[in-house]
């Protein structure tokens, strides 16, 4: 199954590269001086510093528990800190979300965190928001850097690291199997950063053990039902299948019903791992049906508004803030189910 809405250069992407063209002011080497458009205002824009800050906030997607998580986090910061939040959601379509940040930068929002659907899809917007000298911060998901740089297009990525993710999740999966497997890999969205490193981390690292075999890798788009069906066909193909290795819980949960539903017995037969740490996810695990879950923090409210601080303060920043992550077993999925999403 493909899912290429989220890369397919869209109307407003178009729209997008030629108001590039019109200001003159995007792309790689066009603007060295710091001088933007509409003024000089620093590459990446500066951030006036203020008491309250009117922020966007441009989310890719609401469908899953980590998304909800995220959203919550950042939408309770803003209102503990007093700070206005112009919050879009741009429902899993790359090209809404081109014109979500373009409505956000015609409303003249300070500064805006951006959780890009795609690697490329959202370079457009990134380079429309520096010419119009608001400053952008990633959270999340990462652009492609030969297209948009930190420190020069956006002003940082606030970020896991994917690829450390996959290859947390492979050496769990190595030590469990004693180096022998036969696995199915169910990837995110194409495209997108996590689903683009995770699958580095994951299949470089197998291939340190020979006894690790990956029978098949298809998009299952992040989504549990899509992850479901993958996995249901998939498994037809592959009945010798003894792993799973699901880019995020939502579809691991969605590959333990399938299995279920083809008579297997995930966690005995079939061993499912995955990346997020969200409750059902935890709970999978205490109940056996699951065998590890390497944390993805959807809390990114505190770090971002700290972030927003910094830059605001005149603080360099490095490139890539790095979230830093737990990985839930049984001996500790209980103890975490509280703080789970
Ligand atoms: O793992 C997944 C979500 O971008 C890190 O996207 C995030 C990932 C997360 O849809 O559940």
């Amino acid at each position: 199954m493909k899912h290429n809405k989220s890369i397919r250069p869209g109307i407003s992407m178009v729209l997008g590269m030629l108001l590039c063209v019109v200001l003159a002011a995007c792309g790689g080497g066009g603007n060295t001086s710091g001088t933007n458009a509409s003024g000089s205002c620093g590459s990446p824009p500066k951030l006036v510093k203020k008491d309250h800050y009117k922020v966007g906030f441009s989310q890719n997607a609401s469908n899953n528990p980590w998304r909800l998580a995220e959203t919550a986090s950042i939408k309770s910061q803003a209102q503990k800190r007093g700070d206005t939040l112009v919050y879009a959601d741009a429902a899993n379509s790359g090209d809404k979300q081109v014109s979500d940040v373009q409505s956000m930068i015609a409303q003249k929002v300070d500064v805006i965190l951006l959780a890009p659907i795609t690697e490329k899809a959202l370079v457009p917007a990134v380079l429309q928001a520096r010419a119009a000298c608001i400053p952008v911060i990633l959270i999340d998901r990462d652009v492609d850097h030969t297209l948009a740089q930190p420190n020069k297009d956006y002003v940082t990525f606030i970020g896991s690291d994917f690829v450390q993710q996959g290859k947390r999740v492979a050496d769990w999966l190595i030590q469990n199997t004693g180096g022998k497997a036969k696995i199915i890999e169910l990837e995110g969205t194409t495209g997108a950063s996590p689903a683009i490193n995770r699958k580095k981390g994951f299949d470089d690292e197998i291939k340190t053990a020979p006894g690790m075999v990956l029978l098949a890798s298809q998009d299952g788009d992040f989504n549990r039902d899509t992850g479901r069906k993958v996995m249901a066909t998939l498994l037809q193909a592959h009945p010798d299948v003894t792993a799973v290795y699901a880019h995020n819980d939502e579809m691991a949960i969605g590959a333990i019903a399938a299995l279920k539903a083809a008579g297997r017995h995930p966690g005995k037969d079939v061993i499912v791992v995955s990346i997020d740490g969200e409750r059902d996810a935890l709970n999978a695990i205490i109940n056996g049906e699951e065998g590890t879950s390497v944390q993805s923090s959807p809390f990114f409210g505190p770090v971002s508004f700290q972030t927003i601080d910094q830059y605001a303060n005149g603080t360099k920043l490095p490139d890539w803030i790095v979230v830093q992550d737990m990985q839930f077993t049984k001996a500790n999925a209980q103890a975490n189910l509280a703080n789970s999403f």
